[in-house]
Order: structure tokens, then sequence, then C-alpha cells
């Protein structure tokens, strides 16, 4: 045991070295990958506690990394989520960051700071493969049949593929830097998100078309079998087939590792899985026991091994940071019919937490959340608060970059949280579903306000409720006992220190004063 504390501390004087760039050298920066898996809970994985499902892939991953069991995304959906990720700042500061619908505008503009510009300064080549969701056009949306400027392109990645908004939402195609994907001139596209357009059959109107039908909205333009969100004509030879998406995407990933080994690459890889609609491919249909949703945790696994097999291939392993995570907490049904609900059996996809996607409660936002970078991150878990805002500033230390006084408004440098030096992590954070909630040491605080306390749809717990929320999340991390009739002056402290937060405009160099007096 001791010596192997020698060895790593010894590691992390050289890494300091490294990264100070100390004797003139040019600084050895790792590669960096964040793998974003959508809508995967926090107790859908083995190594998080799951036993009716096995994911080797994602335990491997933790194995040789630190697993933190109190680390959090930003909102309980996905485009506010990913805003913050990429952008340092709490989505809930601007307008227009809520689920975007598949032709939207970029909510990310040209210019700004990004987890990619930042990596970009420091010399990386950058990449996004997969799901986008962050919008892409200038106001008015993409011109799908054209060149699509404000993309990741503009925003700091040097490589884009993607998945514009959701596999569930029109278009159904990948847009593959500036252009769609195969597209035909001659068949050009036409989305509406109001109205029907062209004569495509939807849902509503031809469900015997269907292959999976929708247990609720999902009822427009039929694509491949499954009715969407939107209408959409057009781009037939451009279509994606959901069976090949993760192949589809995880093999640009490879790729795009391939093509880079021999310099620092970022890439951020957000993969389909395991969101609606699910359609796993044939090798992982059936083979979960719980449906297309259980499925696509194991393609997922599958997709995750892939990477991990390819940077251990290319001689990779010590060079490279790998960070994997959710965008937000589980769902089971998301608006199809899939089996998900009937299947489940005793699996608990938030583990024990209350709620889930579109959640106030700890089920929509504690994530998975694991960091694996060999010889230098030492093996474990971390109890640790940490945030995905955190990542811009954080990874801008790691390679040694300035940030400028407007950039990444919420991200604090929590590099040695994250590589397992402090097990410290952040002293509170804020969460969105909705409304806004804070997590300050044990505690967490729910703003009170109007607002069903059950999403019937999906059967998720919000919570919403009239009056305020205070869970001790030590003692009760289930949520269960509100404990804000007993600790009023908790109460206060944190609604205080919330309404600090949100006038301040800004958090990251403000910590001073943001302290509360106690
Ligand atoms: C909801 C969709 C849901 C999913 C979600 C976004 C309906 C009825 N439900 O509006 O299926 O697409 O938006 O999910 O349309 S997210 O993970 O991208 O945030
Ligand atoms: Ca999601």
């Amino acid at each position: 045991m001791k010596s192997t504390g020698y060895v790593y501390s010894a590691m992390a004087i050289a890494a300091a070295h490294l990264f100070t760039g100390c004797g003139g050298q040019v600084p050895e920066r790792p590669n960096v990958i964040i793998i974003y898996a959508d809508d995967l809970g926090y107790g859908d994985v083995s190594c998080y506690g799951a036993t009716s499902i096995s994911t080797p892939n994602i335990d491997r991953l933790a194995r040789q990394g630190l697993r933190f069991s109190n680390a959090h995304c930003t909102s309980a959906t996905s485009t506010p989520s990913r805003y913050s990720l990429l952008t340092g700042e709490y989505a809930w500061r601007r307008k227009g960051t809520n689920v975007l619908p598949g032709d939207a505008s970029a909510i990310i503009t040209p210019g700004r700071t990004t987890v990619a510009s930042v990596l970009r300064q420091a010399g990386y080549t950058t990449g996004v493969v997969g799901k986008w969701h962050l919008g892409l056009g200038p106001a008015g949306g993409p011109d799908w049949n054209g060149d699509i400027t404000h993309s990741p392109l503009d925003i700091g990645f040097d490589y884009s593929f993607l998945i514009p908004a959701t596999g569930d939402r029109v278009p159904c195609v990948y847009v593959e830097n500036r252009r769609v994907l195969r597209l035909d001139p001659s068949d050009p596209i036409t989305i509406d998100y109001q109205k029907k357009t062209g004569d495509w059959p939807t849902g509503k109107e031809n469900p015997e078309l269907l292959k999976m039908h929708p247990s609720h909205g999902h009822d427009m333009t039929i694509v491949n079998g499954i009715s969407r969100i939107g209408y959409m004509t057009g781009g037939r030879s451009a279509l994606s087939v959901d069976e090949d998406m993760a192949d589809t995407i995880t093999s640009r990933a490879v790729r795009f590792i391939e093509r880079n080994k021999a310099n620092p690459f970022f890439l951020y890889f957000a993969t389909h899985d395991i969101h609606v609609p699910r359609v796993p491919h044939q090798r992982f249909a059936g083979k979960s026991g719980m449906g297309p949703r259980g499925d696509a945790i194991l393609e997922f696994d599958w997709s995750v091994g892939e990477i991990l097999n390819t940077i251990d291939r290319l001689n990779l392993n010590k060079k490279t940071l790998i960070i994997l995570t959710s965008d937000n907490g589980p769902v089971v049904d998301d608006g199809y019919k899939d089996m998900a609900v009937e299947l489940l059996g005793n699996h608990k996809p938030a583990g024990p937490l209350r709620g889930g996607k579109y959640s106030l409660f700890d089920g929509g936002t504690r994530i998975m959340f694991i960091a694996s970078w060999p010889g230098t991150i030492r093996p474990g878990t971390s109890d640790a608060l940490f945030s995905q805002v955190d990542l811009l500033a954080s990874l801008a230390a790691l390679t040694d970059q300035k940030l400028s006084e407007d950039d990444a408004p919420d991200s604090f440098n929590m590099l040695n949280t994250l590589l397992g030096k402090d097990k410290k992590g952040r002293e509170w954070l804020v969460e969105q579903a909705g409304r806004l909630t804070i997590i300050k040491g044990d505690w967490k605080y729910i703003e009170p306000g109007p607002g069903a306390k059950i999403q019937i749809n999906t059967n998720t717990e919000t919570g919403n409720d009239p009056m305020p929320q205070l869970y001790n999340l030590k003692n009760d991390i289930g949520e269960k006992n509100n404990l804000a009739g007993q600790f009023p002056e908790i109460v206060k402290e944190l609604s205080e220190l919330l309404g600090k937060i949100k006038s301040t405009g800004k958090t990251r160099d403000l910590t001073h004063i943001l302290v509360t007096s106690n």
C-alpha cells in the first residue's frame, strides 16, 4: 500500500512539472475523451450497484479509474446539461436553453468559449461525435440542404459528426461537418415542427405502418417504422437507421482517435443510447431480458468497450483522460411502448435516488461519473461533490489555459478533485428541472413552486411542491423526509445563497461573496 502511495505521489509531482512546463519543455498533456451517455441512470450500471444487468466495460473503466458517488449534471434534461458541460455556464441563466426541437438554431453561438475551444487553443485536435441537441444554424435554424453554419465547427471543434437533436426528433439524418451526410440534392429535406409537410405518413394517421408505437407524443412523421416528434419529408438517401446508430457513431469516434493518435486530441463522444427510441442492433436485441431499454444499456456498454479497446490498442492508456457520465437521470417510459415498464423487474434505474429524468429530486441530476487516467488518477472512489459545469475550468487548468473574465461564468477549477488528489469537492452546486435546487454540504434545498407532483406520462416524481423542501442527503439519500419545518435557518441560508447565485450572473471567482456568514 505504502509503495503504491509513494508511486502515485511521485507521479503527481512529475505530472505537475509536466503541466507547468518546467525546464522549458513542451508540456505533455493527456488526450481527453468525454463519453456522454443519454438518460443513463445512477443505478443502471453494475459498478453503481445494478444486479439485473451487467456492464463489464463500464465496470472496467471504473476499476482503472475514480468512481464518483456525488457527481451531478446541471439539469434533469439534455439540452441544458449539455449547454452547461460545454460552456461552463448554468443554462438557466439563458433563455431558450430548454429541450430543443430538431430545427432549432444554435444556442452556443460562434465565438463562445467552450471546452473544445479551450482545448483547441491548447493545441488539441478537437472532435464531437454523436448527439448534439444544442441547435444548429443562425436564427431561423439550419439550412439542411446547404452549408450548416453556427455548428460545432464555429465553437472550437475541428471535426463534427452529429445526430442533430435526438433520435426521436426529425430530421433523422447525420450531419458531418457542415453537410447532411449522403444527401441527394434532388431530394431536399423539409422540416416543420408546427404542421405536416409533404406526404410522408405519420404515426397518428397510419399506425399500421409502425414497428414501435408511441405511448405519448411521438406520433408525427414515420421514419424507419417509428413515428417521431416533428414533420419531415425528403432526404431519403440520408436517413439514419436506428439499429445501426451505435455502430455508426462508435466507428466514427474510433476513427477520430486513430487519426489523431500522434497528437493530443479531445473527443466529445455523446451516444444516442439509452434515449428513446430504443432500437439497438440485432446483436443486443433481446439480450438483457429487460427489453429494448436494457438492451440499449448493453449496447452503450459495448460502445464504451470499443473506445477503451482502441485506447489500449494504440497504447494511449497512460496518455488519455477518459470521463464517462450521463446528461440526466433515467426514465422508463419516455414515449414509446417498448416494454421498458413491463420488463423492469427489480431493476432500479436511479438506484437509491428518488425521481429521475425531469425531476428536481436527485434521481434527475445525480449521475454516474467515472474519471480514468492510468498512472495519474489513482483507482478508487470519491464522495466529493462535483458538477459537470466544472469540466471547462478544470480542463483549462489541466492544459494551462487562461480564461478571460466572461468565459465559463459558473465553472470552478476542480482539477484536483477530478484527478482524485483532493477528496474535497465543491462547497455547493445548483441543479435545474423547471425550477432550481441547491446542494450545500449534506443539505439539499428545493425551491417551492406550483406544478404537478407526478408527471403522469412518464410516471416521474417531479419534486414540485408549493412548500420549500430541505433534505439531508447524507442521512436520507432517497429524499424522503422533508426537514424544512425543522431547520428554518438552513432553509433561509440556502434560499439566500441561491438568490445570490442567481443575481450575480456569475459564480466563478466570486466564491468569497457567495460564502454565507455562519
Ligand atoms: C420530451 C419527449 C421525450 C424526450 C425528451 C427530451 C415527448 C412526449 N417526450 O418532450 O421523449 O425526447 O423530450 O429528452 O415528446 S432529452 O434527454 O433529450 O432531454
Ligand atoms: Ca437526456
